[in-house]
This record gives C-alpha cells, sequence and structure tokens, in this order.
C-alpha cells in the first residue's frame, strides 16, 4: 500500500470550532496530522482531503479506485442521500471504510440510513475523532473477514 485517502464532506471543514458535544473539540487539521504521523512512520503517502461538494468526493473515490489505493470516507450528510458516491465505491476497484464521529444510530431517523454501508468494506462510528484512527488501523492491519466466514 503506497498512499491511503481520507476523505472528508461537507461541514466537516468547521470541527472543533461548533457542536463540540456531538462532534468533539478536535479540529480536521488535528485529526489529518495524527493520521499524518502514522502513514508517515510506515512510509505511506496521505491524501487527506475535505470537499463541501458532492462531486470533489465522488472524483476523489474514483481517482483512488484508479490508482487502487484505500479510501477512508467520511461522507458526512452525503452519506445518507448520495446514489452518486455509492456508484462511485462500487466502480472503484479499492477498499473504502466508512467513518463517523458521532453514532448516527443513537440521533435522528434519517441519519440511520447510509448509501455508503452496503458498499463500503467496513464502518467505524462513534468514537469521535478517533474512528478515525480505528479506520486506519483496520486498513494497515489488512484487516477483512476471513473467508470462512466470507458469503
Ligand atoms: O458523525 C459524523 O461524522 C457525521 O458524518 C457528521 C455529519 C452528519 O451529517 C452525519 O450524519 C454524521 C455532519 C458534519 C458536520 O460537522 C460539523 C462540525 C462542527 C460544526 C458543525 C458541523
Amino acid at each position: 500500500m503506497n498512499a491511503i485517502h481520507v476523505l472528508n464532506g461537507p461541514n466537516l471543514n468547521l470541527l472543533g470550532a461548533r457542536e463540540p458535544e456531538l462532534y468533539g473539540d478536535a479540529t480536521l487539521a488535528a485529526i489529518e496530522a495524527r493520521l499524518a504521523a502514522v502513514c508517515d512512520s510506515h512510509g505511506i503517502a496521505l491524501h487527506f482531503r475535505q470537499s463541501n461538494h458532492e462531486g470533489d468526493l465522488v472524483t476523489w473515490v474514483q481517482n483512488a479506485g484508479l490508482a487502487g489505493e484505500p479510501v477512508i470516507l467520511n461522507a458526512g450528510a452525503y452519506t445518507h442521500t448520495s446514489i452518486a458516491l455509492q456508484d462511485a465505491i462500487k466502480g472503484a476497484k479499492t477498499k473504502v471504510i466508512e467513518v463517523h464521529l458521532s453514532n448516527v444510530h443513537a440521533r435522528e431517523p434519517f441519519r440511520h440510513h447510509s448509501y455508503i454501508s452496503p458498499v463500503a468494506q467496513g464502518v467505524i462510528l462513534g468514537f469521535g475523532a478517533l474512528s478515525y484512527d480505528l479506520a486506519l488501523e483496520a486498513l494497515l492491519a489488512g484487516a477483512g473477514p476471513s473467508e470462512s466466514r466470507r458469503k
């Protein structure tokens, strides 16, 4: 694995500035710095990005797929709305791990459905900024279902 992409969706640029009771007080820059240190120590490039635009996320997923590089994706509110992102992940020949800061299942019903989960390798949510570290750890460990448990 030469590179990992961490892609963040709408409003996540505001992390740390507002709603700390929901999302914690870490900024996106602080999360990036922590993940960069881990990636550095493994000789892996980290591409850490945020956009408020759905199409940017779609393009970045496509590009990661073309490069065969794994993705950690917090699609923000697009998680609950974006068929385009689901299609991009389906078409991308690479692993995508879905992450969320908050436990979306303990929140409003409209956050209980994810278009990402059915096409993600796995989902990590509810651990605040640590969700990202756990996703990175899973990628570095090459985590996946064992052959005997795979459908
Ligand atoms: O828990 C998560 O990580 C979410 O992806 C965050 C999204 C939300 O729409 C998803 O349902 C769950 C919202 C990100 C908004 O982030 C803000 C951070 C600080 C202040 C305002 C918004």
